[in-house]
């Protein structure tokens, strides 16, 4: 079956990425993106259409003149940003969230991405190898909202069928798209004023250690997990993803191979901090591996080195 594909938010972070590496897949006509901000670049080839996830007329017209086979949302509010608008990224989160499986499920399109993260876990649950099953009382607002996204895609999978798939993203970091309004955005911010100033003056302490994953493995573990057979997947809320886990120091440590200069100081008293500890420190992703065949290519030292060279050679 030939597929057709619309990824809203489509020019966000992820976004950007995940859509070079579908249209690679699939062919630029068959991928469609779509976001509430015009892309910067548009190449010949490629469709975008303008569209807000809270619209939900604006979205089901949207579908009906491109007949999608396969629908990612990554339209978000992030942690950061959530809370200093709780309503905004509540609303957005939730609603878009909404607005999409309903309208799936009127129109018949079955299979769907969304992402979760590692903000559903919360101060209770287990701070080392954070397994899929724990106590999850997440206390940002952005964590909260994933994690009743999560019910709701499981609610949405065995009451209509929905065939939604869903990872909990670790920080990503990547150099073509920055990200905006996160905790784990330190470790993208590092690399950018390593090449540029020599320093950085990072928000969150030096022992913080939050599970992260590196771009073009975080792209490739979400289309294999589009990929895999149906009946292999055994979640339907979201997949624990490990990734590589690292403090500021760590990172630090990784750049200073490469760039000796490169200096690291530490600014106390950002409300981020309190996001971080609430977070695993690392999480364990068994499920994933045994159901998708998942397996990590990137760890700290191959990132930073990625890192370094293609901000170097195309930053
Ligand atoms: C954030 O920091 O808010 C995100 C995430 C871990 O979901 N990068």
């Amino acid at each position: 079956m030939k597929e057709t594909i619309i990824i809203l938010g489509a020019n966000g972070q992820i976004g950007t990425e995940l859509a070079q590496a579908l249209r690679k897949k699939f062919g630029s006509l068959q991928v469609i993106t779509s976001d509430i901000r015009e892309p910067q670049i548009l190449s010949e080839n490629e469709i975008f259409e303008p569209a807000d996830v809270l619209d939900k007329d604006g979205l089901r017209s949207l579908f009906l003149r491109h007949k999608p086979t396969q629908i990612y949302l990554l339209a978000a509010i992030l942690s950061a940003t959530g809370e200093q608008y709780p309503q905004k990224a509540w609303d957005l989160n939730m609603n878009g969230l909404l607005n999409i499986l309903d309208i799936a499920v009127e129109l018949g399109i079955k299979k769907i991405f969304w992402p979760s993260s590692i903000a559903v876990f919360g101060p209770h649950s287990p701070k080392k190898d954070t397994p899929q099953y724990c106590i999850m009382d997440p206390n940002s607002i952005y964590g909260i909202s994933k994690l009743a996204g999560e019910r709701l895609s499981e609610y949405y999978h065995n009451k209509h069928g929905l065939d939604i798939r869903s990872i909990r993203y670790p920080g990503i970091i990547s150099w073509k798209t920055q990200p905006g309004g996160g905790t784990t955005d330190y470790a993208i911010h590092v690399f950018f004023e390593a090449i540029r100033t020599g320093k950085y003056e990072c928000f969150l302490s030096e022992d913080t250690a939050l599970p992260m994953m590196y771009m073009e493995d975080a792209v490739r573990a979400t289309i294999q997990l589009m990929d895999a057979p149906a009946e292999n997947l055994t979640i339907r809320s979201s997949y624990n993803l490990a990734g590589v886990s690292f403090t500021p120091r760590e990172i630090a440590k990784e750049i200073k191979k490469i760039l000796p200069n490169f200096e690291m100081s530490y600014k106390e008293g950002d409300p981020r901090q309190a996001i971080a500890n609430s977070w695993p420190q690392s999480i364990e992703d068994d499920y994933a591996r045994k159901d998708w065949n998942w397996e990590l290519e990137f760890d700290l030292e191959a990132m930073a080195k990625d890192m370094i060279n293609n901000l170097k050679t195309n930053g």
